[in-house]
């Protein structure tokens, strides 16, 4: 059985699902590989528009393998090279939607952080319980948890590693949206095809300078901004966007 389920709606709606419910899709290494070719993949497939990651109906990742970690040595990890894992699904270009359902925890709340928006169930929880097992975060939590919630909120859950339930998660401002449990695929799918909808181009811009920006000094991303904003100009989609508006009448984007 695959660790992965994929699949590509007509809509540019690419679905991966994590698969591994006996373990409670803990991210093994083969698990990462897999994430890895798939994000790869629809990276330059152009079929695909917009992603929707979820960890099915009961609950969307324990973290990374306790098992396989528990023997590792300094070097074991090193070589893993993990990092390379994470790299691909921070720089995927394309917008990414994380669906959560129940336990997002550890490398689990951190992969559902990898995506510009979160979508979660009303008994969703997540967490960064690594401190309880001695460890720290490694994929990101604490830089990624500090620059959403800020340093008060994301000291006072990473130091105890306590679980963050779905409605104080959007509170805090670290998801985007809850929905009731049965609903979750349904409304990021929703969302989803939404945004397939929209010029793939300005999409992509939009993801590309919102990161790159919040990580830079403000005039540097404005001006990344401001670029992006001129190179609109040069593409067929906005004309079309435009014209539409013009003549009352829906547009016809083509991503040229
Ligand atoms: N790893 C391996 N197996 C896991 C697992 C995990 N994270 N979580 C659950 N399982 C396995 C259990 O061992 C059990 O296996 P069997 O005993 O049946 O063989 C099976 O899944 C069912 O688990 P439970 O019986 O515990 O299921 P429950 O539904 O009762 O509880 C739970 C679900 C998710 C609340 C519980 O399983 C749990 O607390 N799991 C551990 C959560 C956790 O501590 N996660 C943090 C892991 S540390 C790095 C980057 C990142 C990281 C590390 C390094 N580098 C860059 C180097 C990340 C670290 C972490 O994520």
């Amino acid at each position: 059985m695959s660790l992965l389920l994929k699949s590509v709606d007509d809509n540019g709606v690419a679905t991966l699902t994590l698969n591994r419910s006996e373990a409670r899709n803990a991210l093994s290494m083969d698990m990462r590989y897999a994430l890895t070719d798939a994000f790869n993949a629809m990276s330059t497939d152009d079929a695909v528009h917009c992603v929707v990651l979820s960890g099915g109906k009961k609950f969307f990742a324990a973290g990374a393998d306790i098992k396989e970690m528990v023997a590792s040595t300094p070097v074991d990890i090193i070589l893993r090279e993990i990092e390379r894992h994470w790299q691909v699904i921070a720089k995927f270009p394309k917008p990414l939607i994380s669906a959560v359902n129940g336990y997002a925890l550890g490398g689990g709340f951190e992969l559902a952080m990898h995506a510009d928006i979160i979508i979660a169930g009303e008994s969703a929880q997540f967490a960064c319980p690594e401190v309880r097992l001695g460890l720290i975060p490694g994929g990101g939590g604490t830089q990624r948890l500090v620059r959403a919630a800020g340093k008060a909120q994301a000291m006072r859950y990473l130091l105890t590693g306590d679980f963050i339930p779905a409605q104080q998660a959007c509170d805090l401002g670290i998801i985007s949206d809850v929905v009731p449990d049965e609903k979750v695929l349904e409304s990021a799918h929703t969302l989803a095809q939404r945004i397939a909808a929209l010029p793939p181009i300005a999409v992509r811009q939009i993801k590309e300078v919102t990161l790159a920006g919040v990580e830079a000094p403000l005039d540097v991303g404005l001006a990344l901004e401001r670029r992006g904003t001129q190179l609109m100009f040069a593409t067929e989609d906005f004309q079309e966007g435009a014209n539409a508006f013009l003549e009352k009448r829906p547009p016809e984007f083509k991503g040229r």
